[in-house]
């Protein structure tokens, strides 16, 4: 039989079935709305900010004074215009990071900017400027809490869920929820209440993807930009409590620690996920910071990301069926550092010059078994740089190989690029040689592969 896919490919869907009851199973698994939604907007600054940055630490010990917090000035609306430049579409704000000190004001403890000279509500601050220049909203918050009496005893689950309720009720729509698994190897023990701290963001902000130690978002592995060659959505179910049973010190007793983890390279195979019975939509969140640190520090000035260094981590995150949330932490001025800026310009601009000379862009949809492959023919010579492919996702990733080759002046196809999984959206550089044509070829799919959209670019 051979390959609906590619003319003379004698290998049909490369030894694998296209169409039967495993493929349908695999297909099933699609995102949420807000899942989906967020593929859309996939790219959010991180801004760590708060009792960290006045101190000059990355991680505080739970037992610095209000007084510490010597912040005199918070600009937001300056890390908005910098989210834009960049090209970005949400903010997420550490309201509290492991040190407990609340960035907004809790009705729940003293330890919080309500009692420090600054005054202010950052959360209010931050959540407005977003709102107002319609950018999303996204909070993180640390279960981990050096600070707070009750840390380690029942009465912590409630009075978590009573500051979920002030971050999730009083500052508008949230997007995000990113709920941190780190703790300190001496912190007390404590158990968290996951179920409950979800039932809390699902019944204030059902909209809101819960990210990391949650079900909606997985943590991509690492915090240095780097994805798998293939990135899948469909993954075990068990993977949406993978971060929680890595960093909890004290797991359920007889609960088994599945083989794979979130650092593991292959999450979606059809090998991987024949032998799993629970399937999720999962998609990966690339987490990274511009600098060495999360927050700001002056000795870090130095280690600002080059806009070609954030432009590669774009390409291989935005561009590889992930989101990114790029960390920019703003100084002890409240600002972005003119270095981070300069370097968020740079980004912006590369990706505004990535999309600024389209050479074809086409709305495509489900691919008939006729198609043996797409053809694309141009005006005129071209030298294409990229392409960008994205798969119709509300039909689960179908996609398993694919190549581009590109039509020489003198009328002979050249492979450019043999990819693996599309998903949300693939970039691939072309390289930019000179061509004419170029033919999409699906090599591998679970089912009738359903694109959106192609687009060549020069
Ligand atoms: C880690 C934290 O310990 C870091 O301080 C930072 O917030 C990073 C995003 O997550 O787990």
């Amino acid at each position: 039989m051979k390959n609906p896919f590619e003319k003379n490919w004698t290998n049909y869907n490369n030894g694998v079935p296209l169409e039967d009851e495993e493929v349908s199973r695999l297909i099933s698994v699609v995102p949420s709305g807000a899942q989906f939604r967020l593929s859309q907007r996939p790219f959010y600054l991180f801004v760590h900010f708060g009792m960290n940055t006045a101190t000059g630490r990355e991680w505080g010990s739970g037992t610095e004074k209000c007084s510490d917090f010597t912040i005199k000035k918070v600009k937001p609306k300056q890390w908005v215009k910098c989210a834009q430049v960049a090209g970005a579409t949400g903010i997420i704000l550490t309201c509290k990071h492991h040190d407990g000190f609340c960035l907004w004001h809790s009705d729940y403890t003293d330890f919080s900017v309500k009692n420090t000279d600054f005054g202010q509500d950052i959360v209010k601050l931050t959540a407005d400027a977003c709102h107002e220049a319609g950018l999303d909203f996204g909070i993180y918050v640390s279960p981990w809490d050096m600070h707070e009496k009750s840390y380690g005893t029942s009465a912590y689950d409630n009075y978590f869920c009573n500051q979920l309720t002030e971050l999730l009720g009083n500052y508008g729509e949230i997007s995000e929820v990113w709920f941190d698994g780190a703790k300190g190897a001496n912190a007390r023990a404590c158990e968290y209440d996951w179920q409950r701290y979800y039932q809390v963001v699902r019944d204030l902000q059902p909209q809101a993807n819960i990210a990391v130690c949650g079900p909606d978002i997985r943590w991509v592995g690492n915090e240095s930009g780097k994805t798998r060659k293939t990135e899948y959505s469909v993954v075990p179910k068990y993977l949406q409590n993978a971060e929680i049973i890595a960093h909890s010190s004290q797991k359920a007793e007889g609960e088994a620690v599945k083989s794979l983890t979130s650092k593991d390279e292959d999450l979606g195979s059809r090998a991987v996920l024949a032998g799993e019975s629970e399937l999720c939509w999962y998609p990966a969140e690339v987490d990274v910071s511009i600098r060495d640190g999360w927050f700001w520090n002056k000795n870090d000035n130095r280690t600002v990301k080059s806009g070609k260094k954030l432009f590669d981590i774009y390409l291989n995150s935005v561009g590889n069926n992930c989101t990114l949330l790029l960390n920019v932490p703003p100084t002890v001025k409240g600002v972005f550092h003119r270095k981070d800026v300069r370097a968020l310009k740079n980004l912006g601009k590369r990706v505004e010059a990535l999309y600024s000379k389209p050479v074809i862009v086409e709305k495509l949809g489900a691919l008939s078994k006729d198609d043996e492959f797409i053809d694309f023919n141009f005006d005129a010579p071209k030298k294409l740089k990229y392409v960008s492919i994205s798969e119709n996702i509300l039909f689960s990733q179908r996609v398993e190989a694919f190549d581009i080759y590109l039509k020489k002046i003198n009328g002979k196809y050249t492979k450019a690029y043999s990819g693996t999984a599309i998903g949300s959206k693939k970039l691939a550089c072309l390289g930019g040689k000179a061509c004419v044509g170029a033919r999409l070829v699906i090599r591998q799919s679970r089912g009738t592969p359903m694109l959106s959209e192609i687009g060549f670019y020069e």
